[in-house]
């Protein structure tokens, strides 16, 4: 009924993702912050997040997850983030590129690529929502390279392309980080001659990988907030290539429907 606080409503559950991912370790921060000590956060994956978020709008009725952008839910969905005063969730957010230490000299090509590669939210969104409806990743990121030759031949141009150099990148199945990993990969392959293998791990092996040397590059780090505790703890390790897409944000969304819009709404 009406009468019935949200907390009672949702049963003081926020869906969350991924264990290892920055959002679930920031949502801890909120609960502590905002003294919700009756609110539990239910850990699975971004893939179960947007399913019960399908299955509960679809019933209108209310959830609370934790979000981000960019991703397709937004588009697809009337969403509002929850504001956050005290501001757990950070500011302003960005998506970074980072490499193994030496990468610059082992493959300056693949380097250089890397470090000029810079895109919009909208650009990605393209890339996900082509994914969501339905399309390959693969299939997707191709078509929208060829689609934006302009932008392509703005990250490639006068690189020198090589023989078939491997080259490995790690991400986490995050939908924005399957949008951009797919993307570096075509390019690399079709445009500048690489065999990248882009190996889908959690947080916390993404960024070991390229702090020890296993895997050249991620585009998947979100400084300075998300993973300040990586970046804290392998800072020495890594070479910061800078951001890829600034204007990003992470929080505690809801469903425009639901009738509170502060998390200290959650109080209640
Ligand atoms: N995310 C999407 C990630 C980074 C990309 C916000 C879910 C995280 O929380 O670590």
């Amino acid at each position: 009924s009406s009468a019935e606080s949200f907390g009672k409503q949702v049963k003081h559950e926020i869906i969350g993702i991924d264990p290892g991912a920055g959002i679930m370790k920031a949502t801890n921060k909120a609960i502590e912050a905002y003294g919700l000590s009756d609110w539990k956060l239910i850990e699975g994956s971004g893939a179960a997040m947007t399913a019960t978020l399908a299955k509960d709008i679809k019933n209108k009725k209310p959830i609370i997850i934790t979000g981000w952008t960019p991703h397709w839910m937004f588009s697809k969905y009337d969403l509002k983030y929850l504001d956050d005063p005290k501001k757990v969730y950070g500011d302003a957010e960005e998506i970074h590129t980072i490499a193994r230490k030496g990468l610059k000299e082992d493959d300056p090509t693949a380097y250089e690529f890397l470090d000029r590669f810079e895109w919009t939210s909208d650009e990605m969104g393209e890339i996900m929502t082509a994914i969501e409806e339905g399309a390959k990743p693969e299939d997707a990121a191709k078509k929208w390279a060829d689609e934006h030759a302009d932008r392509v031949n703005e990250w490639i141009k006068d690189l020198k392309p090589v023989n078939g150099n491997t080259l490995k990148l790690s991400y986490v199945a995050w939908d924005s980080e399957i949008a951009s990993t797919n993307l570096l990969q075509y390019v690399l392959q079709d445009k500048l001659g690489y065999k990248v293998t882009a190996l889908q791990v959690e947080a916390g092996p993404m960024w070991t990988g390229v702090a020890n040397g296993d895997v050249d590059a991620t585009a998947a780090a979100w400084l300075p907030l998300t993973h300040a505790d990586y970046m804290e703890k392998f800072k020495d390790k890594v070479d910061d290539l800078g951001a890829n897409m600034t204007g990003v944000k992470t929080g505690l969304v809801v469903p425009s429907y639901v009738d509170i819009s502060s998390i200290e709404d959650l109080k209640k």
